[in-house]
């Protein structure tokens, strides 16, 4: 096994109390302590009860009062309040695909934003219809932008990606009436079909919320993956590291945090100019480290190997180091608590987004136009920050793993090719993988995707499954703040085949790979749904028969939700470790864990059980892997 040794939750405990009492020196607040005081929760909260879409309310359901004073009992509450959190997370998710979009549309040879994949823009505009031959590579990006932001707001049909889906899914999409027409007509369809007085029947507010995931999934998401690849090129097997050892004490450290990679981009490309690191010393440093948080994270680890310093419930830990000069964040996910954390350490708290503006922080505003200016800007400020540190408060916790990252559908179906014996006929299709999956030499494969949330012991869910998933021989791809749980713990190194099922290592020793696959930030988990659409196509297989399971163990964003809805939709079953809020309604309940079955050949199973919820997952791979006669 040589040296290889997981990183443990205890251990990441241990450094997060250290880190825990710096804060108490300096009088901080922290999760940790705000949990606490938040519990227990709200019981009509928690179960989807509560209504308060108009101001006759609040109305709350108890059995002296089942009904609101409009008369909309506990069903209609929990399925528009389930149908609310969707849009939340489908508009959230789209809006930044757009945002991608409109990058796009502003890319220019001689500006900060280029197209580094023009490959994949052609095959993209082929699969369009649009005429490619003897098109400047730049107009065709323009016109591409122009064509997808369309998506988001035509009056007539349905998303143009619904195509890549196998027919049988299509057509199970139309039949369902769930095909998602324009993204934005989706989000507000959601709002109209909640507002008071519209819709109070759980079977339309489910089939609207499997119709707005999809409008994600299949809609806004995929521009963001498909159009970020264009600009920032596709994601390649690369090395790097994870866990707050990353940070580098001698360094200037400035930490990304969100989900939009166009100001992260710009920020490690600044990072990296000689001029800059000249100016870092200048200020007394020995260089600049860049790392990430959350989804921008997870952007830039896979196209630039920037470490990754961890995951949603890390945020804060990143500047109670005390060696954090700057923490710039764009959208989504970012704590609030950000702002005063920051103002008890030197650190700069820069918010750069319109859309994300927070009290206590320094608003750089970023937009394509002006990035390389603002990104030079934020590089600068962190730099100059280096000398307001105080020493006695920095304490960065030794503690990294190493973990290669990368793997979008393009590189996977790359490195899994030199596991076939008939590698000649099968290049570039699907065919290694799925004959690994027929011969059982691996059992199945697991999409973990989604946050932390302080319900579950942080991480915890995440490593543990994973470490028995690969154990069974069953691969898993990650997403998201699982992937970043997965390669903060190390399972993300190649030498993780160790901890495998003698199939699955030998597969991981063959194609070179580690057992747990990093396919990128949440906008990504849309590259899964076109990695089982083509392993349906290839072989003729329905997704829903697939030994293929989805699992958000720690969810606790909208955007999760959304995700959920778009995977059971696209015909994966999904197990939560999370309850959605619907546990007040048996009617909902019923829907989403059966009813849908009979519309998409897949439903959620919520388990807050771990060892459960793992084994309703394997039980379900073994399943269908009986069903199909493999
Ligand atoms: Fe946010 Fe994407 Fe969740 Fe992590 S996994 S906490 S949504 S950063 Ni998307
Ligand atoms: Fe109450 Fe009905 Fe108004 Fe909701 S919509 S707050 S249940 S009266």
């Amino acid at each position: 096994m040589g040296d290889f040794k997981l990183t443990t939750v205890e251990e990441m405990e241990a450094a997060t109390n250290r880190l825990l009492e710096t804060g108490a020196k300096v009088g901080a607040d922290a999760w940790q302590i705000r949990v606490k005081n938040q519990t227990p929760h709200c019981k009509f909260g928690e179960q989807g009860i509560c209504c308060r879409i108009c101001a006759m309310g609040p109305c709350r359901i108890t059995p002296k009062a089942p009904r609101g004073i409009c008369g909309c009992d506990a069903h209609g509450i929990v399925g528009r309040n389930y149908l609310k959190f969707t849009a939340g997370g489908a508009a959230t998710h789209s809006d930044h695909g757009r945002e991608i979009c409109h990058t796009l549309y502003a890319a220019d040879p001689n500006g900060a934003y280029k197209v580094k994949d023009p490959d994949k823009l052609i095959r993209i505009a082929k699969e369009w219809g649009v005429e490619t031959e003897g098109k400047d590579i730049y107009d065709l990006a323009h016109e591409m932008a122009e064509l997808a932001l369309m998506e988001y707001g035509k009056p007539f049909g349905v998303q143009r990606w619904l195509k890549r889906a196998p027919e049988h899914t299509q057509k199970l999409w139309h039949d369902a009436e769930i095909e998602p027409r324009a993204i934005d007509r989706e989000v507000a369809t959601s709002l109209h079909m909640t507002h008071m007085g519209c819709s109070s029947k759980p079977e339309a507010l489910v089939r609207q919320s499997l119709r707005a995931g999809l409008a994600d999934g299949w809609g806004g998401s995929m521009c963001g993956t498909e159009f970020s690849d264009v600009l920032f090129g596709t994601p390649k097997p690369i090395d790097t590291e994870a866990n707050l050892g990353v940070m580098n004490a001698e360094n200037v450290n400035i930490v990304v945090h969100g989900h939009d990679p166009s100001l992260s981009e710009m920020v490690c490309e600044y990072a990296d100019d000689p001029e800059m690191i000249a100016y870092a010393k200048s200020m007394g440093a020995k260089g600049i480290t860049v790392s990430g948080v959350c989804c921008t994270s997870n952007e830039v680890a896979m196209r630039r190997g920037i470490p990754m310093a961890g995951n949603f419930l890390q945020q804060e830990n990143v500047v109670l180091t005390g060696a954090c000069e700057a923490i710039v964040v764009d959208v989504q996910c970012i704590f609030p608590a950000l702002g005063p954390l920051s103002k008890c350490f030197h650190t700069k708290f820069i918010t750069t987004s319109p859309i994300a503006q927070m009290p206590d922080s320094d608003y750089i505003r970023f937009d394509v136009g002006t990035a390389a200016e603002k990104a030079k800007q934020i590089v600068k400020t962190a730099c100059e920050n280096f000398k307001n540190r105080k020493p006695e408060l920095v304490y960065i916790p030794d503690m990294k793993q190493k973990a290669t990252v990368g793997y979008s559908l393009e590189a996977l179906v790359k490195v899994l090719d030199g596991v076939t014996n008939s590698q000649v006929d099968v290049t570039g299709t699907t065919k290694p993988l799925l004959e690994c999956v027929t011969s059982g030499v691996i059992r199945g494969a697991v999409a973990m995707v989604g946050c932390n949330n302080p319900k579950v012991r942080p991480d915890t869910a995440h490593i543990e499954m994973m470490k028995k998933l690969i154990a069974n021989d069953i691969v898993v791809v990650a997403s998201g703040c699982s992937a970043q749980a997965a390669a903060k713990a190390g399972l993300m190194d190649k030498a993780a085949k160790d901890l495998c099922g003698a199939g699955l290592k030998r597969v991981c020793e063959l194609a070179d790979i580690p057992p747990v696959l990093h396919m990128g930030s949440c906008v990504d988990i849309s590259r899964m749904m076109i990695l089982v659409s083509e392993l349906a196509k290839d072989s003729g297989l329905k997704i829903s028969q697939l030994p293929v399971v989805g699992c958000a163990p720690e969810w606790m964003s909208e955007k999760a939700v959304s995700i959920g809805n778009y995977v059971v939709a696209t015909g994966i079953d999904t197990f939560l470790g999370v309850d959605p809020y619907v546990s007040g309604s048996s009617e909902m309940g019923e829907w989403l864990t059966n009813g849908v079955r009979d519309w998409v050949e897949a439903a959620y199973t919520v388990e807050t059980d771990i060892d459960k919820l793992c084994d309703k997952m394997i039980e379900r791979i073994e399943e269908k892997r009986t069903a199909i006669g493999i």
